[in-house]
């Protein structure tokens, strides 16, 4: 299988994340990369290639004042190394009606959601690099050269939405795929993360060619906390193309098969062209902050389960934070895609 990779993505980095009151060393590491690339390499049977950067496809699915921020936050990012801290975080957030933003404390705020999110002298290239593999991944799918591609990206994407960083994604590279896909017929996008994918729900939330569909940890107790609700189903034309699949803490595969299975039969329904699959390795039994109990071998039966819909798809790495279990997770998931 072809792998399309960022190769910029060490460039972003958080130094920390907060974690009951304290900080901690952020989940969402660059170790992340080498961990599933080395895994696919001593695997075999997969070759690698970098995408340029493009950033027509990031304005595709983005707001141009926002894009703008990212890469004036990152370059001021360079140039103030504030206390030699080097990240700026958002400190307060919009409030009331009618919020204007005025001045770098205000925009920092405005264009993200949440305190996961900082932005690094290297975070707009990263996120770029990150965007571009995917954009890159639909462009081989879209042409039928390949039948399955995979985007070995970070930072992650599927949190970030229109005009808003959160959840350690910045430009949605699901998304940014299936925005390119979509120009050739309906895409269904399918996010298996354990967290709910609230970027792609957002960007795609009023279209009728787009479906979105995320199976994921329960809101009501899991990140992201304020979407990813059963009763999201669209709005306007997007009526209906939409779906959340919100699942108890602490499920195995005998909790999950039936979910996904649900959300499978979904997708089939929706009689899409293209398929874009958002998958996180968080659901796994050892991951730190996912808190499902899939096992590795699990991870084979999805990726099987996936490709009998036998949809033309790129896979696009989200989450997954045990540096032990990522990659056999991807390779369990990607050998079960290839599977027949
Ligand atoms: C792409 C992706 O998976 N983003 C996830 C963002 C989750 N951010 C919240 C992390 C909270 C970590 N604290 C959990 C403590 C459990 N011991
Ligand atoms: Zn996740």
């Amino acid at each position: 299988m072809r792998v399309i990779l960022n190769s910029r993505h060490a460039d972003h980095a958080a130094p920390g994340e907060f974690e009951a009151g304290a900080v901690v060393p952020c989940h969402e590491a660059p170790g992340r990369f080498g961990a599933i690339r080395g895994a696919l390499e001593a695997a075999g049977g997969f070759t690698f290639e970098n995408a340029a950067p493009n950033e027509e496809c990031v304005a595709a699915v983005h707001h141009p004042a926002y894009v703008a921020y990212l890469r004036g936050a990152s370059a001021e990012a360079k140039r103030a190394n504030g206390g030699g801290l080097n990240s700026f975080w958002p400190t307060v957030f919009p409030f009331g009606p009618n919020p204007r933003a005025r001045g770098a404390h205000a925009l920092r705020g405005a264009y993200c959601f949440d305190v996961y999110t900082p932005i690094l002298p290297g975070t707009f290239g990263a996120a770029l690099g990150g965007a571009s593999a995917a954009f890159r991944a639909a462009e081989l799918v879209a042409a039928g050269t390949e039948k399955s591609v995979y985007v070995l990206s970070r930072p992650p994407g599927h949190h970030a939405e229109h005009d808003r960083c959160g959840g350690y994604c910045y430009f949605n590279n699901a998304a940014v795929a299936a925005q390119h896909l979509s120009r050739l017929g309906k895409v269904a996008v399918l996010d298996l993360d354990v967290h709910h994918g609230n970027g792609t729900q957002h960007i795609f939330y009023d279209r009728a060619d787009v479906l979105t569909v995320s199976v994921h940890g329960d809101p009501a107790g899991l990140y992201p906390f304020f979407s990813g609700f059963a009763d999201e189903t669209g709005a306007g034309p997007g009526l209906g193309a939409n779906m959340n699949v919100p699942l108890p803490p602490g499920i195995d595969p005998n909790g999950y098969r039936p979910a996904l299975a649900h959300a499978l039969d979904a997708v089939a329904r929706f009689r899409p062209a293209f398929l874009v699959f958002a998958f996180g390795a968080d659901t796994h039994e050892s991951d730190p902050i996912g808190g499902l109990k899939l096992p590795t071998d699990f991870f084979g039966e999805m990726g099987a389960a996936v490709r009998g819909l036998g949809l033309p798809a790129v896979i696009v790495q989200e989450g997954g934070y045990n540096l032990g279990a990522l990659g056999a997770s991807a390779v369990a998931l990607l050998r079960g895609v290839e599977s027949r």
